[in-house]
């Protein structure tokens, strides 16, 4: 239990509590297709995992309102240093389906041509989406710098860097929330607690209140908002970009939320996670509860709702078939994509490979065929 109070907007019934998004009718259902959007990929990549044509993907199911929320404060040129389950924030601001797609096949139009993980986007234009980093809490030192580079060269820019309860215990970020603090860097530390950290619960994880109580010793706010109610995490990143911008430093906040799947498609979550905790978050479903409010303005019907989400199955399942359609990269980019020419003994390593490949056959991701 905590002795501060969660910041909430969207009333059970659907109603606000006084607190106006700013949002018109249809940024309001922007806000909501991107979660059916979120939810409509998460489920299709279940299915292209466990049918054995993609290796891996990340569950964002429950955490859809803090995703879709934050995002809808940032501006297109704020920047983005996001946690691996983070689809939501892409998705807003415009990168489609097809392009993060084509990531989960790792193949030639993927930003990072197969280089990356699946899930780990990289979006760095049109939108300043950073690429995602595996090793816990290892982006928010690399926020705080770019937040503070923003912040010596006058820009009236903003960093959003996102984590999970358990990237507080990384060393990247006590050392991001101090220096951030220390040079007022405009900064917004989102940090989404959804109970777990694959099987470490939170209350395994630490021994503070809460999170957002561990600002007080970097000094800066910490706020605690629930995580589920899109117009309460709309409502704290609205009010943390505005102290960054005017110069008066970082915020941190806690959104109060809950991992309704398991922590990757490598996981059972049924092997640890109690049934009821999962039975009791599912009534705070964060789409649901969206659903509500737009239904409360005469924006919502069942009806609706079912179209919607057919419609974001039909075309991920179109961008799956391109992305899956799209061939690999050329063996040669492995030297080509790193230098503009390439020297010479790099040259004659690559046509010993390229020989090897062509007397041997190519690798196939997981075939263990390829001999080297
Ligand atoms: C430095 C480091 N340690 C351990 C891991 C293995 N690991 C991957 S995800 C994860 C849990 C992170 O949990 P949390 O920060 O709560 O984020 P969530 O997955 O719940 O969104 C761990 C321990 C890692 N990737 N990097
Ligand atoms: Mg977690």
């Amino acid at each position: 239990m905590t002795s501060q109070q969660l910041l909430s907007v969207i009333e059970p019934d659907g109603s606000t509590n006084g607190h106006e998004s700013g949002l018109s009718k249809d940024e309001l259902l922007h806000c909501y297709r991107t979660m059916l959007m979120v939810r409509a990929f998460d489920d299709t990549c279940m299915k292209l995992q466990r049918s054995g044509r993609i290796g891996f993907s990340i569950p964002n199911k429950g955490v859809e309102a803090c995703q879709v929320g934050a995002a809808s404060a940032l501006r297109k040129t704020d920047w983005i240093f996001p946690s691996y389950r983070d689809f939501g924030m892409a998705l807003y601001h415009g990168i489609t389906p097809l392009e993060m797609m084509h990531n989960m096949f790792g193949n030639a139009k993927d930003g990072a041509r197969g280089r990356q993980m699946p899930v780990h986007f990289s979006f760095v234009k049109p939108i300043h989406f950073v690429s995602i980093s595996s090793p816990i809490g290892t982006h928010i030192p690399q926020a705080v710098g770019t937040a503070y580079a923003m912040k010596l060269r006058n820009e009236d820019n903003a960093v959003l860097t996102s984590f999970g309860d358990g990237g507080t215990s990384s060393l990247g970020f006590h050392s991001g929330m101090n220096f951030a603090a220390v040079w007022k860097a405009p900064c917004v530390f989102l940090c989404q607690n959804n109970g777990w950290a694959i099987s470490c619960p939170s209350s395994e994880q630490t021994a503070s209140e809460s999170y957002a109580i561990k600002a007080k010793a970097y000094g800066m706010p910490g706020v605690l908002v629930d995580g589920n109610d899109l117009l309460a995490m709309r409502k704290a990143m609205l009010d943390a970009l505005e102290r960054a911008r005017r110069g008066d430093g970082p915020t941190l906040i806690e959104a109060v939320t809950y991992r309704m799947g398991g922590h990757s498609t490598s996981d059972d979550p049924t092997r640890y996670v109690p049934k009821h905790e999962v039975e009791e978050w599912a009534k705070r479903d964060p789409v649901a509860r969206f659903e509500r409010h737009l239904a409360s303005k005469k924006l919502w019907t069942k009806e609706l709702g079912e179209k919607w989400y057919g419609e974001a199955m039909d075309l991920i399942a179109a961008a799956a078939r391109e992305a899956e359609a799209t061939p690999p990269p050329p063996l040669e980019s492995i030297f080509s994509d790193v230098y503009a020419t390439v020297p010479q003994h790099i040259r004659r390593q690559g046509e010993a490979v390229f020989e090897l490949a062509r007397r041997k056959g190519d690798a196939s991701a997981g075939d263990g065929k390829f001999p080297l």
